[in-house]
């Protein structure tokens, strides 16, 4: 990139100084890329992920005031130029950062045309030099979704759009997305629902909608199959902001549609933290949840703030979140295709370039810290021998019935009639 502007100039590649002093913010204190635990990389194991859309397109605008962020070196010229200038700004940012992945959406890298042709026509430009500059630093993209809740067009739904008219354009823009994930070789692809679900039930028949998103999933696993694309496909739940009742509230339910439709072989889960608090569940319950039923397959790892109840998508920095999420995630054996996607933004108020660093920075160490405490809860054992403890009436004898589902109601009776109350009543 050498023959083009520096856009991050006087900051260098950001290395590992554990010794670094308080102040000193612009160097990593935890996370060492090459450090092997549990017989796997740090940068294996966490799989890092910047996203396009926050910290390249955010503008700082929120209900209430006007982008503060504007200023930015990549926004200068017509949508295509700043749309170029962004790219190689956002590739010298990942290189000078550390980070092999990133994440966006087909409108934040390239700029919606008046029809689906000059639209589709902007992104054939704008991901041929996404491509090239991927070729030249090595990093990939961990995940490409597309944006089918920003245009008006989209404003009561796509795939749940009462208008088959709309949900055809979703389709047409989704069919294109998957060719671009095949092109720049995508390892996952999102579908986040931002407006299926609904505000009032008078107006809506729920049953159709479902069906018709269901129908919709299946086209495009059908289209993925068909191109021979690789990539898993995620979805990613949210129970509300912007509708009032988002379909895919969170892991359990998107779970349940899934297997009611069929799907769970083609789909796994986004989780997104600010949206399981936002679901009323602890910050690592949907991970701990999908995992459970082997859906878990990538994290949007950001946080919110949960006395003000909105998606802030703010940069993860408390180190019992982490722990609890990277245990998780060791448990099941790495997150591979899937990562730590920062799908988190600075705030307003953080205007200063070097910002976008810090908070990367900040989070990169927080999950670095997370993964270290999480090898050291599996690796002591303490904690996995008292779960293991706790369920051990069913490792035998009738527990042993009941987990291998043969077990009888008859053979309760007998058992209870034979032992009368539960022991641990009555122990002390
Ligand atoms: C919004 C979502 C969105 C998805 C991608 O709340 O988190 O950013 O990750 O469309
Ligand atoms: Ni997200
Ligand atoms: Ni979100």
């Amino acid at each position: 990139m050498a023959a083009h502007e520096e856009f991050f100039a006087g900051i260098p590649k950001i290395q590992y100084v554990p010794d670094a002093g308080p102040g000193d913010v612009m160097c990593f204190k935890h996370y060492n890329p090459t450090e092997v635990l549990m017989g796997r990389t740090m940068e294996d194991w966490l799989r890092f992920s910047v996203c396009y859309w926050h910290s390249f397109c955010g503008t700082g605008a929120d209900p209430f005031g006007f982008p503060t962020l504007l200023q930015r070196v990549w926004n200068e010229g017509t949508p295509m130029e700043a749309a170029k200038k962004r790219l190689r700004a956002a590739f010298e940012f990942f290189t000078k950062l550390g980070v092999k992945f990133y994440t966006f959406h087909d409108r934040d890298m390239s700029p919606e045309g008046a029809t689906l042709e000059e639209s589709n026509k902007n992104l054939d430009e704008i991901t041929d030099l996404a491509l090239q500059l991927q070729t030249q630093t090595g990093v990939k993209v961990l995940w490409v979704t597309c944006n089918l809740f920003a245009h008006p067009r989209y404003m009561n739904g796509a795939a749940t759009n009462p208008d088959c008219h709309v949900l055809a354009y979703a389709g047409a823009q989704v069919k294109k997305g998957l060719d671009v994930a095949k092109k720049l070789g995508a390892e996952n692809f999102v579908f986040w629902g931002g407006r299926e679900g609904f505000h009032s039930i008078l107006n809506t028949d729920v049953a159709a909608e479902l069906k018709h998103m269901a129908g919709f999933f299946k086209m495009a696993a059908r289209y993925k199959e068909k191109i021979g694309l690789k990539c898993q496909f995620l979805i990613e739940p949210k129970p509300k902001e912007p509708c009032r009742h988002q379909y895919d509230y969170d892991a359990m339910s998107v779970i349940g549609f899934l297997k009611h439709h069929g799907l769970e072989r083609d789909f796994k889960l986004n989780i997104e933290p600010n949206h399981t608090t936002l679901a009323g569940h602890s910050y690592e319950h949907d991970i701990v949840v999908a995992s459970a039923f082997g859906m878990l397959g990538s994290v949007d790892s950001n946080t919110g703030s949960p006395d003000l109840g909105w998606d802030t998508d703010q940069f993860p920095m408390d180190i019992r979140n982490t722990t609890l999420v990277m245990k998780t995630i060791v448990e099941q054996g790495g997150l591979q295709p899937g990562g730590l996607n920062f799908d988190a933004k600075v705030r307003r108020e953080s205007t200063d370039l070097e910002d976008l660093f810090i908070a990367h920075i900040g989070a990169m160490d927080a999950f670095a810290r997370g993964l270290r405490n999480a090898v050291h809860i599996i690796e002591d054992g303490l904690i996995t021998g008292m779960v293991k403890e706790r369920y051990s009436s069913f490792s035998h004898g009738l527990g042993q019935k009941v987990e291998d589902g043969s077990a009888t109601l008859e053979e309760m009776e007998a058992f209870i009639k034979e032992n009368g109350e539960p022991k641990t009543l009555y122990s002390t």
